[in-house]
């Protein structure tokens, strides 16, 4: 898993869901959600994040049974692919792990479920800690920071030790800012400016640039989406200042742009 996820690596979405902000439940349907996973597979994504619940502005979450229903089957269906579990509940990630999912990305940072932290431990999973301000519902109401990339990093270094004593390894962690998860745009692009004070932690960051409202926000105010010229923009920058992992919709391209700019670097 750890070469996997060499850097640049890229992380496939896959939301099961009817009412994803990006790529407008597109994968719903559990066949089209295998197939799309392995076509993301095939244009090299390095892993691929299966999820059943979205976390958009806005949104207000599914029930456990729902979720279940959602990314069961194609957990079932992607068997022996690398796959990881975009959820906060601990019985999602348990069944997820059983069906071979070995990383758990977790928007809340073990906050959302007392749970998922033993889960992860004795799953043996890799895991990724997410910070957000706030929660899905409210968090773009008017976000404030003092000094954002340090206040992120403090965040996710306590997240950090609380995953380390309930008992996963630090070196199945990675960290991710959570872009657009209460930040303006403004503050979104400080985190990507200033990623050398989360890199100070020591462990690899994970970005989801992909297709976010602030890229769009910066060539029409009222955009809800990012291009993808955008999002491959954001991706090599974020690169370039030392992100490993990167969660996007649009495989093969972010593939072709990061190797590139490895390339050269
Ligand atoms: N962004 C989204 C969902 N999960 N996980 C991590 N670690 N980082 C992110 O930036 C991140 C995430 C939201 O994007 P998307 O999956 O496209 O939409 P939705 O939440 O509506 O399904």
């Amino acid at each position: 898993m750890e070469e996997r996820l060499q850097r640049p690596a890229v992380m496939g979405i896959v939301n099961v869901t009817p009412d994803s902000f990006s790529d407008g439940g597109a994968h719903h349907d559990p066949h089209a959600a295998e197939a799309a996973a392995r076509r993301m597979v095939e244009e090299g994504a390095a892993i691929v994040d299966v999820g059943g619940e979205s976390t958009r502005p806005g949104s207000t979450g599914v029930t456990l049974d729902e979720e279940l229903r959602r990314i069961v089957p194609v957990l079932e269906a992607l068997d022996g692919l690398p796959v990881s579990i975009d959820t906060a509940k601990a019985e999602v990630a348990r069944r997820a792990i059983e069906l071979g999912a070995e990383l758990v990305n977790d928007v809340t940072a073990l906050r959302g479920d007392p749970e998922l932290a033993g889960v992860v431990a004795e799953g043996g999973a890799y895991l990724c800690l997410m910070h957000m301000q706030g929660e899905p519902r409210t968090m773009q109401d008017a976000p404030r920071y003092d000094d954002v990339a340090s206040e992120v990093t403090a965040f996710l270094e306590e997240r950090l030790s609380f995953a380390v004593a309930a008992g996963v390894p630090e070196e199945h962690v990675c960290l991710d800012p959570g872009i657009g998860f209460g930040k303006t745009g403004a503050q979104n692009f400080e985190l990507i400016r200033r990623l050398d004070v989360l890199l100070a932690l020591g462990r690899p960051v994970l970005v989801g640039l992909s297709r976010k409202s602030s890229l769009g926000r910066l060539f029409d105010p009222e955009a809800r989406t990012g291009s993808l010229a955008a999002s491959l923009g954001a991706a090599v920058a974020a690169y370039e200042r030392g992100a490993s992992i990167f969660r996007v919709h649009d495989v093969r391209e972010h593939v072709e742009a990061l190797v590139t700019a490895e390339a050269v670097s």
